[in-house]
């Protein structure tokens, strides 16, 4: 099936192009409980400038996988660090990493002679591009919410009078759109409301195949019957309609949802030593879709 890629996105991805001969560096923003799976990889390539990744939303992942993850991307030859954009401390360590990276002389190039450093902020969307600008800016000057899709059009962002940000919509490529249900775990696409149980089945076989059942209570113990564990789920929680049967369907709204906010605790379902197949089983027998931006 072909799929269409939204228009702000194409607009996006011209918009980078078009301000990319401008820019001294890219910040790559992932996002940490899924940070191979949510790379733009593809188009950070075709970029070829110096870039950094930054393992976003570090707070709702799992510290040891964070760490293992940041050895992992500098033994791929990445700058890389974690982020927490609600942690001042955090921040500020990257604004750092940035103000250096920005400044550096790239051998063999001639350095640009005006003060200002431009960088630009790539991610996929709803990842945390326009919290973690507004974040080194001190100001609330992006938009940001938590749903894909909330920036629409690009934004250059003072951040000192060294510094200027590239706040851009969230990119998706083809190679991630086949990705789709397992990008809803993370709200990277909005889920529907009534695909709940379905997301909620997905995302227990996920943790299940990544070796995260633990997270959820009683998920590891329930051995593949999933229409049982969330009978048991919805009990648990109260969630029971007319005549006490368990509403199911409002327990898996409610799964995602407390998973997406870290309810669960800090959880990496992508693991720094895992195969990206292990995660996205049907991925080779998706058919390719050729792309004028891949
Ligand atoms: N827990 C946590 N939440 C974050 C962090 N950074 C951003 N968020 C939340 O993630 C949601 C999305 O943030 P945005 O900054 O709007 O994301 P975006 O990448 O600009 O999204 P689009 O413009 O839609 O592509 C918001 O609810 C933020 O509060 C973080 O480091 N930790
Ligand atoms: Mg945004």
């Amino acid at each position: 099936m072909k799929k269409e890629l939204p228009g702000h996105i194409k607009k996006a991805f011209k918009s980078i192009d078009r301000f990319l001969p401008v820019v001294d560096l890219i910040v790559e923003l992932v996002d940490a409980r899924m940070p191979q799976g949510s790379r733009l990889s593809g188009l950070i390539n075709r970029l070829g400038k110096r870039s950094l990744i930054a393992l976003g939303k570090a707070d709702l992942a799992a510290p040891q996988e964070t760490e293992k993850w940041i050895s992992r991307f500098k033994q791929e030859g990445y700058a890389c660090l974690s982020l927490d954009s609600r942690s001042r401390a955090s921040v500020k360590k990257l604004a750092s990493v940035i103000q250096k990276i920005a400044f550096e002389k790239i051998p063999g190039k001639s350095t640009p002679t005006r003060k200002v450093r431009r960088v630009m902020i790539i991610g996929i969307p709803n990842v945390g591009k326009s919290t973690l600008i507004n974040s080194l800016a001190g100001r609330k000057a992006a938009r940001a919410a938590n749903m894909p899709g909330v920036t629409r059009d690009v934004q250059w962002i003072k951040i000192s009078g060294q510094l200027e940000l590239l706040d851009l919509p969230g990119i998706l490529d083809f190679s991630l759109l086949r990705r789709g249900s397992i990008l809803k775990l993370i709200n990277t696409i909005p889920g529907r409301e009534d695909d709940s149980y379905e997301q909620a089945g997905l995302l227990c076989d996920v943790l299940t195949r990544t070796g995260c059942s633990e997270a959820i209570p009683g998920l590891d113990q329930s051995d593949g019957k999933f229409d049982q564990f969330m009978r048991d789920y919805a009990a648990k929680m109260n969630f029971l309609i007319k005549g006490g049967e368990p509403d199911t369907h409002r327990a898996a709204a409610d799964m995602i949802k407390r998973f997406q906010s870290g309810g669960f605790g800090r959880v990496t379902i992508e693991k720094a030593e895992m195969d990206l197949s292990v995660l996205f089983p049907d991925e080779e027998n998706v058919q390719e879709v050729p792309s004028e931006n891949e």
